[in-house]
C-alpha cells in the first residue's frame, strides 16, 4: 500500500531544515535517545504480537520525553501546594490546566509495563503555549502534531533552540511528572520517553490500546510516497522471528538484533514503490524512538532504476527522525526500493524497521564551490583541490581558473568532473585560483571570488 499526501509546507519545512544541514551539523546536537543502555524488559526480545486495532474516538497517543517535576513545597499553576510523592503532570499550555484538585484534563502515561491516569495540574515544561497534542495547536504549527516544541528545539534547533521566553532548551521534554507518579506510579528512575494519551480528546484507550501517532503527520510534500512496515509494499523475511515495538509510524515497527557476520544473518526487509514521475527524490527512513539500543551502523541498500547504493545510518543518533538515505535521480519511470537486513557494522544492537519515504525534491539553486587547498609537491608542482555542493541534483562539473599577479583569468580546468589536479606554474609570481560549478540541471554558479573560496600561492 502506498500513501500519497497532499501539499504540506509545514512538515516539508522541517524536513528541509534537516536536509539542508550537513550530516555533521545534525550530529552536533545529539537527539534524546530512548534506548541507550535501557534496563529491564525493553532490552529483551519480546515475541511478536498483533497490535491492538485502532478505533475512532479514542484519545490520541504520542511518545514524548518525560522529566520529573520535583518542586516539593512549591505551588503549581493551579495553586496546589506540592507534597512529597505527588501525583499529577504538567503540560506546556495553560489551555489544559485542571482546576485545583480537579480532573478536567487528565492524561494516561505509560512507561514500560506501567500505566497510570493522572490530572494536569501544572504548566510546563518550558513553554506555556505549546498544545502539541492537537492539530489545532495555536503555535509552532509547522511542527508535526505530537512533537513538543522543546523536542524540536533540541533535536534540530527549532526556534534557535530557545523556548518562548528565550531560554536555551536543554531537555526536549513534553511532559513533567510529579514525583509520586514518576517514581511510584511509573517506576521511572530517570528521564525517559513515555507514551501519553490526552484523555480530554477522546476515550481512554487503556494501556494496551494506545496507538502512537507521533510520526504519522498527515502533511508531506506533494508526491511523497510512504511505505510503512506491515503494508503491501513492505516485504520481510525472517529465519527465526521478528519482534514488535509500539512506536513509530502508525504506532508500530519491526525490529531484530543485528549481527556483524553475514553468515548468521536472519532478517531482511524491503520497502519498494513504483515511481512514474521522473525527477529527484530524497529517500528517507524513519527511525522509531523506542526499544533496545539501536545500531550505530545500519546498512540500507537503496535501489533506483537498477543502480544500488549502500547507505550507513546511525539509528541511535537518528532516533525519532526521518534519516536521509540520500538524493536519487529517477531518470526513468520504474521501481525504487530500499532493503535493510540485520547485518550491521556493529554487533548485537537493535535494528529498527519502520517506514521509508520518497520525497520529490526540486533543484532550485546553483551549486556553490570553492578552492579547497593548494599543496606544494615535489618538483615545484602544486596539488590544487576544489570542491562544492548542490541543493538537489549534485555537481556535474567544475571550471577552475587562475590569474598571475592579479592579471587576466586563465581557464585552467574546464568542465571537469575531477576535484583536484596538479598545477605546474608557468612562471614565478602570485597565482590565485577560483572555481565554479554546474549542477546536473545545468545551473551554473558564479565564480567563487571571495577570500574564503579563493586560494593563492606565491611561486618563488
Ligand atoms: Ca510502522
Ligand atoms: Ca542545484
Amino acid at each position: 500500500m502506498r500513501s500519497w499526501y497532499r501539499v504540506g509546507i509545514f512538515v516539508s519545512v522541517v524536513v528541509t531544515i534537516l536536509v539542508l544541514l550537513p550530516f555533521g551539523a545534525r550530529a552536533q546536537e545529539a537527539p534524546p535517545i530512548s534506548d541507550g543502555t535501557q534496563s529491564g524488559d525493553n532490552s529483551a526480545p519480546q515475541p511478536t504480537q498483533a497490535p491492538p486495532a485502532f478505533q475512532q474516538g479514542y484519545a490520541p497517543t504520542y511518545t514524548v520525553r518525560a522529566t520529573r517535576e520535583g518542586l516539593v513545597g512549591k505551588r503549581t499553576a493551579n495553586g496546589y501546594r506540592i507534597p512529597e510523592r505527588a501525583w499529577f503532570v504538567a503540560l506546556p499550555s495553560w489551555k489544559v490546566l485542571s482546576s485545583q484538585g480537579g480532573n478536567e484534563f487528565q492524561v494516561r502515561v505509560t512507561y514500560e509495563d506501567k500505566s497510570i491516569v493522572v490530572p494536569v495540574w501544572d504548566v510546563g515544561p518550558w513553554n506555556t503555549n505549546d498544545e502539541y497534542w492537537t492539530p489545532e495547536r495555536r503555535f509552532y504549527r509547522d511542527l508535526p502534531v505530537g512533537m513538543p516544541m522543546a523536542q524540536a528545539a533540541v533535536q534540530f534547533g527549532y526556534n534557535g533552540g530557545l523556548d518562548m521566553f528565550g531560554r536555551k532548551i536543554t531537555l526536549g521534554n513534553g511532559i513533567d511528572i510529579a514525583d509520586g507518579a514518576f517514581l511510584d506510579g511509573l517506576g521511572m528512575r530517570r528521564n525517559d520517553w513515555v507514551r501519553v494519551s490526552f484523555l480530554w480528546m477522546g476515550l481512554d484507550p487503556g494501556p494496551q490500546g494506545q496507538i502512537d501517532a507521533s510520526a504519522s503527520s498527515a502533511a508531506y510534500p506533494a508526491g511523497t510516497v510512504i511505505v510503512d512496515n506491515g503494508s503491501q509494499a513492505y516485504t520481510s523475511a525472517a529465519k527465526v522471528a521478528w519482534y514488535d515495538n509500539f512506536c513509530g509510524l502508525n504506532g508500530k515497527h519491526d525490529w531484530t538484533i543485528g549481527t556483524i557476520n553475514p553468515a548468521t544473518s536472519e532478517n531482511t526487509a524491503t520497502w519498494s514503490t513504483q515511481i512514474n514521475q521522473i525527477g529527484y527524490y530524497e529517500v528517507m527512513a524513519f527511525i522509531p524512538p523506542c526499544g533496545r539500543a539501536a545500531t550505530r551502523a545500519a546498512i540500507y541498500k537503496v535501489n533506483t532504476n537498477g543502480a544500488e547504493r549502500d547507505v550507513w545510518v546511525d539509528q541511535a543518533l537518528q532516533s525519532g527522525r526521518w534519516a536521509s538515505l540520500g538524493m536519487y535521480n529517477m531518470a526513468n519511470p520504474g521501481t525504487s526500493s530500499v532493503t535493510l537486513t540485520d547485518v550491521t557494522g556493529d554487533d548485537a544492537q537493535g535494528v529498527r524497521f519502520d517506514a521509508v519515504m520518497w520525497v520529490p525534491r526540486y533543484d532550485t539553486m546553483p551549486p556553490v564551490s570553492w578552492i579547497q587547498e593548494i599543496l606544494p609537491m615535489a618538483g615545484g608542482a602544486y596539488l590544487v583541490r576544489w570542491g562544492g555542493n548542490d541543493d538537489v541534483s549534485g555537481i556535474n562539473s567544475y571550471d577552475v581558473a587562475y590569474r598571475l599577479n592579479g592579471g587576466e583569468w586563465v581557464t585552467w580546468q574546464g568542465g571537469t568532473g575531477a576535484s583536484e589536479a596538479l598545477f605546474s606554474p608557468p612562471s614565478k609570481g602570485e597565482f590565485q585560483f577560483r572555481a565554479r560549478a554546474r549542477d546536473w540541471m545545468g545551473k551554473e554558479a558564479a565564480w567563487s571570488e571571495d577570500p574564503v573560496t579563493m586560494k593563492s600561492i606565491v611561486v618563488p
